[in-house]
């Protein structure tokens, strides 16, 4: 494959002039082996957590309170599955093959999102995960819709889209619990004080101990740092929860006026790398899952291939 041959420095120069002028790159263009091997970090590590993260919202599919929530779960948790899908054949383009990618999940030894390793212990849980989980996914992922490398890009442009929808739907659960009974508000207050600190800890490490922002922004694989679509996140977040009538869960929070953004408290980091390095309160039990499942649909894909090899042998006796 042509990205992995050795490049001149001048080839490396001329890739750095091109997508520091915020060129595309296409996969039959030389690049240099780093950037192939970050992208199929970045992106395979995104696809995981779209098939990842379909277990917590799928969690209450069984258990939705109306037809109407029943029909909005599953079609969200079912796009999830397609923006996964979407981010594997983009990884695919880079020469690396679905099956390697899933054998790395399956095997534990690829990272998926932090944030779906919380369990959903109520309703609200589904609400909050749209509202703030999809929410910081839309900031993170709109810039990647520009990015450098062009497969990535274009497959963000849908998902993100989609992404956006899952949001309002999640806010619009959340607003009707506000609105709602005593019980159905403290359930939605219960959730935001749950998911907000993972969900703020889903933009990565603090900017001075991200391994890779530096280069990946050089590479306009990133256009912002993890700090930086962190605050963004929060400056609009907490507006919403303020318009839900609900209270961030911290006594720390305060409008900075010198820089005109919400300041947080202290983000506990070693929560963080605990639930990164497996041990989260669901890894355990997010990966078993998905192995069971892997292993259940074995016969799908099999007939699958069995059927495609069929049609294949159709057409080859009908052209001849
Ligand atoms: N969880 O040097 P950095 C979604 C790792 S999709 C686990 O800052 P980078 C949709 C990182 O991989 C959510 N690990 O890394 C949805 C690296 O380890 P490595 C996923 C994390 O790549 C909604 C190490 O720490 N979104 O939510 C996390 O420059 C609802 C050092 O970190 C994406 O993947 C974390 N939170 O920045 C689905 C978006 N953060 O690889 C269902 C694309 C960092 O050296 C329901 N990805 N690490 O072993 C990105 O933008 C970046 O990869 C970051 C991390 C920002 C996640």
């Amino acid at each position: 494959m042509q990205s992995m041959e050795a490049g001149s420095q001048g080839d490396l120069d001329a890739f750095d002039r091109h997508v520091g002028a915020d060129g595309k790159v296409e996969p039959q263009d030389w690049m240099p082996a780093a950037y192939a091997k970050t992208l199929v970090r970045q992106i395979s590590q995104h696809a995981h957590s779209e098939i990842i993260g379909m277990q917590p919202e799928g969690n209450w599919i069984s258990r939705a309170p109306s037809l109407r929530r029943k029909v909005i779960l599953m079609a969200k948790v079912q796009d999830e599955a397609g923006h996964g899908l979407y981010l594997y054949s983009a990884a695919e383009t880079l020469g690396v093959s679905r099956d390697e990618l899933e054998q790395q999940l399956l095997d534990g030894t690829a990272k998926y999102s932090s944030i779906f390793n919380y369990p959903t212990l109520t309703w609200a849980d589904v609400g909050a995960i749209g509202w703030l989980v999809d929410g910081a996914a839309i900031v993170n992922q709109i810039p990647i819709c520009r990015c450098s490398y062009g497969p990535y890009a274009r497959a963000m442009v849908r998902i993100c889209k989609e992404e956006s929808f899952h949001q309002r739907q999640g806010f619009e659960l959340m607003m009707a619990l506000s609105k709602g009974t005593d019980a159905q508000k403290r359930m939605a207050q219960d959730a935001l004080n749950r998911w907000w600190w993972p969900s703020v800890m889903m933009f990565g490490p603090p900017d001075g101990e991200s391994v890779h922002s530096m280069q990946n922004m050089a590479w306009r694989i990133k256009l912002f740092s993890n700090d930086e679509l962190r605050q963004k996140f929060i400056d609009m977040t907490v507006k919403q929860a303020e318009a839900l009538g609900l209270t961030i869960p911290d006594p720390d929070l305060r409008f900075d006026e010198a820089s005109g953004h919400w300041q947080v408290g202290e983000i506990d980091w070693d929560e963080f790398w605990s639930v990164v390095k497996g041990h989260g309160p669901c890894n355990r039990q997010r990966l078993a899952h998905r192995r069971d499942a892997h292993e259940a649909g074995a016969w799908v894909r099999e007939a699958a291939v069995a059927f495609a090899a069929k049609e294949r042998a159709r057409s080859a006796r009908k052209a001849a």
